[in-house]
């Protein structure tokens, strides 16, 4: 999955010694007092490696399985494939089934995908009465990756009804080919599209470059490694992104609800708040809200939500993330984009390699051995 430049077997073989030796917090790490045994991790059920998931209608949360397929998980357990494309995308690399979403009504499908050729697709289909309409489908936007590693492929609708897909910088390692500074691509980037507004899609007026020639009208943000995964925080709109870094800083990006778009999280002049390999940090460098290193607490962020669910009281307004090296389930405290308190919520889920939350608001952690937790109250 999320490994950067290694072969998948390598960085698979070193996440999972991590994963063994790194269960406990390094000591100097702040934890809250009593902030330990505020949840539990509860078993649902095994999916076949899981990497995203979404709310879905009548209170499902839909899976999606890295091979191609979305299955329903309800009070039942995890049902049979309501889609299945996994005759049109791979699992080498880091590419497969990456991302879905729906619409605020349920009435349009998304997924985020791979194909065949390793392009990163993002596919429409209509819903009725919480059904997919295969003969629907229409491809909303496609972009050419030129290696199988840092797709990104995370989509979700934000608070103003447009899609937002992250795409990483391309691949490789260390962004070869400028991708994260250069507005005139996709890649390296969190777009901002609507998609019902035109054919394939439409740009939203007040996307922040749409009056940049030199610039994709699609852009919101950029100097994006690989923003795995990203979402808005169900109770204030503010957009948290967890960029994976390169060699040395997991990072914790933050905009707030009322922004115009346009930040500059700064790869690959930076990575985290530090130079990367000699590069100057842009005037316009919007630093991350949280880094750490890989001296303990793992090698590959899992961006979280901002819990807003009603079953743990204490967990409300953290936002909660992990690593898939670490798997140890953390969260941020914040106040008006600085974070007040960093905890570690004292469970491990193993190789994270998403989080879901349902339509109640509650948090769901999928790893990669295909295990699907709830957080419960402790
Ligand atoms: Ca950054």
């Amino acid at each position: 999955m999320k490994v950067r430049t290694r072969s998948s077997a390598i960085i698979g073989t070193l996440c999972l010694v991590a994963s063994l030796a790194l269960t406990t917090a390094s000591a100097d790490e702040p934890v809250s007092p009593g902030r330990t045994g505020t949840v539990a991790l509860t078993a649902l059920t095994t999916a076949q490696s899981p990497t995203a998931g979404a709310a879905g209608p009548d209170g499902t949360v839909w899976i999606a399985e890295r091979a191609g397929t979305v299955r329903p998980l309800n009070d039942q357990g995890l049902g049979q494939p309501v889609l299945d494309v996994s005759d049109e995308t791979t699992t080498d690399g880091e590419r497969g089934l990456l991302g879905i979403a729906f619409d605020k009504e349920f009435t349009h499908f998304y997924i985020s995908f791979t194909n065949l050729e390793g392009t990163s697709t993002v596919d429409e289909f209509a819903v009725q009465d919480g059904t997919i309409q295969p003969d629907t489908r229409r491809t909303v936007l496609t972009q050419t990756q030129p290696y199988s590693n840092h797709n990104g492929g995370d989509i979700t609708f934000g608070p103003d009804g447009y899609l937002y897909i992250a795409l990483g910088d391309g691949g490789s390692g260390g962004d070869p080919h400028g991708n994260g500074q250069n507005l005139d691509t996709l890649l390296g980037k969190l777009l901002r599209i609507d998609p019902k507004g035109g054919e394939p899609y439409a740009i939203p007026p007040d996307n922040p470059f749409v009056d940049d020639p030199n610039a994709k009208d699609e852009i919101w943000a950029y100097g994006l490694r690989n923003p795995w995964r990203f979402s808005f925080d169900a109770g204030t709109g503010d957009l948290l992104i967890g960029d994976v870094g390169q060699s040395d800083w997991e990072e914790i990006d933050w905009a707030p609800a009322d922004s115009d778009g346009g930040e500059n999280y700064g790869w690959s002049q930076m990575e985290g708040n530090h130079p990367f390999r000699g590069g100057t940090e842009p005037a316009n460098h919007v630093p991350p809200v949280h880094e750490y290193d890989r001296t303990g607490l793992g090698c590959s962020v899992t961006g979280g939500y901002v819990y807003r669910g009603d079953e743990i009281p204490d967990l409300k307004g953290r936002y909660v993330f992990s690593d898939y090296c670490d798997g140890t389930l953390r969260t941020l405290q914040m106040e008006s984009g600085k974070v007040t308190g960093v905890s570690d919520l004292g469970v491990n889920a193993g190789e994270v390699v998403s989080f879901v939350q349902g339509g109640d608001k509650e948090l769901y952690v999928l790893a990669s051995n295909g295990s699907i937790f709830r957080l419960d109250p402790a």
